[in-house]
């Protein structure tokens, strides 16, 4: 396997990544990270790895409640490419509180959304405790299909379920001290018990954090659903953020609590790895991931298994018409 060394894993075939090599890869940057005291990054490298996603369990756990009526906001109906397929979606997912590989959609179904609170609070006029149907009263739910970029450099087209974030501020208004914003994620250790690897010395709970203009944005987007179901747990039920124009793990997962804050707040793969995962996380495929190109992504479409079509990755994810001036 020697001469696939210098190729990054997304260019392999995904016949050549057995998960041989991926376990030989993984020994291999587990024993060079461990020594830098960062072993947990190892799993960022797994974005390759096929996950097989043809268990008849695993339709029952996005087969929920339709969410109805549902108009789908003009400006979000469609993008370059199709939407990806759910069973694949909802099969191969990031959520490191329920393991440390892409197949946590069996043991995130232990996430308790029964009776879920989401506080919002800090530098703000009106602090509020929403439960889930507070939130679908007060908020005007649209769908929109946002294309989405994992920083391992796969991606996938997806339809969400949500409101503007800016509606939120709107109703909690923010003080003129508020300069960003904290979002954190559902944590308990008896049932987050983590990718088992550094366990108790990773920094939970899972937070991250936005500029305030950032949340501003018209793009920023909590999901309740996903598919025009209630959302799936693997995908961070009951609600979770969504920044189209950002690498994936800036969107946490089941969110119980967002704070209005004067300074930066420390967010979970900063924290981390500081180097590698940037506060800002914009898209950019002119800025290579210290070990791996961001300028192609694999992207998962509508497709039965798993085809990963090699595509140009966009500056900030083809969203630059609604942000760019944010940074510049
Ligand atoms: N709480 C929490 N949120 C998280 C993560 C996580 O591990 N924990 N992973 C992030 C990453 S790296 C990605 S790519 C996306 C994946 O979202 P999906 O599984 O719904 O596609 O969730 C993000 N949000
Ligand atoms: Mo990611």
């Amino acid at each position: 396997m020697t001469f696939f060394k210098n190729i990054p894993s997304w260019q392999l075939p995904e016949t050549a990544v057995t998960s041989e090599t991926l376990y030989g890869d993984r020994r291999r940057f587990l024993k060079s990270l461990i020594g830098a005291g960062i072993g947990a990054t190892a799993t960022t490298l797994l974005g390759c790895q096929t996950s097989q996603a043809q268990s008849n369990d695993l339709e029952s756990t996005f087969k929920l409640p339709e969410i109805k009526p549902l108009p789908t906001n003009p400006d979000f109906r469609r993008v370059d490419r199709p939407i990806t397929n759910q069973t694949l979606a909802s099969s191969y997912n990031n959520f490191y509180e329920f393991g440390g590989d892409k197949s946590i959609w069996r043991s995130a179904q232990n996430l308790p959304t029964e009776n879920w609170k989401v506080e919002v609070t800090g530098l703000v006029k009106n602090p509020r405790t929403y439960d889930l149907d507070g939130l679908r009263k007060e908020f005007s739910l649209e769908e929109r299909i946002y294309r989405f970029r994992c920083v391992e450099a796969w991606s996938m087209a997806l339809p969400w379920v949500g409101f503007p974030m800016k509606d939120l501020m709107a109703a909690v208004e923010p003080t003129s001290a508020a300069k960003f914003v904290r979002f954190t994620s559902f944590y308990d250790s008896k049932i987050t018990t983590g990718p088992g690897f550094h366990v108790g010395t990773l920094p939970w709970p899972y937070q991250e954090g936005l500029r305030l203009e950032e949340m501003a944005n018209e793009l920023a987007f909590f999901a309740i659903g996903i598919y025009g179901r209630e959302l799936p747990k693997q995908h961070g039920a009951p609600i979770r953020m969504v920044l189209p124009w950002k690498y994936g793990f800036k969107g946490a997962k089941s969110i119980v609590k967002i704070e209005f804050v004067d300074q930066q707040p420390a967010t979970y793969w900063n924290t981390l790895i500081p180097h590698e995962y940037g506060f800002m996380a914009n898209v950019d495929p002119t800025k290579p991931h210290p070990r791996w190109s961001q300028a192609r992504e694999k992207f998962i479409g509508n497709t039965e298994q798993f085809d990963w079509e090699i595509r140009e990755t966009l500056p900030y994810n083809g969203y630059g018409e609604y942000v760019a001036n944010l940074y510049a």
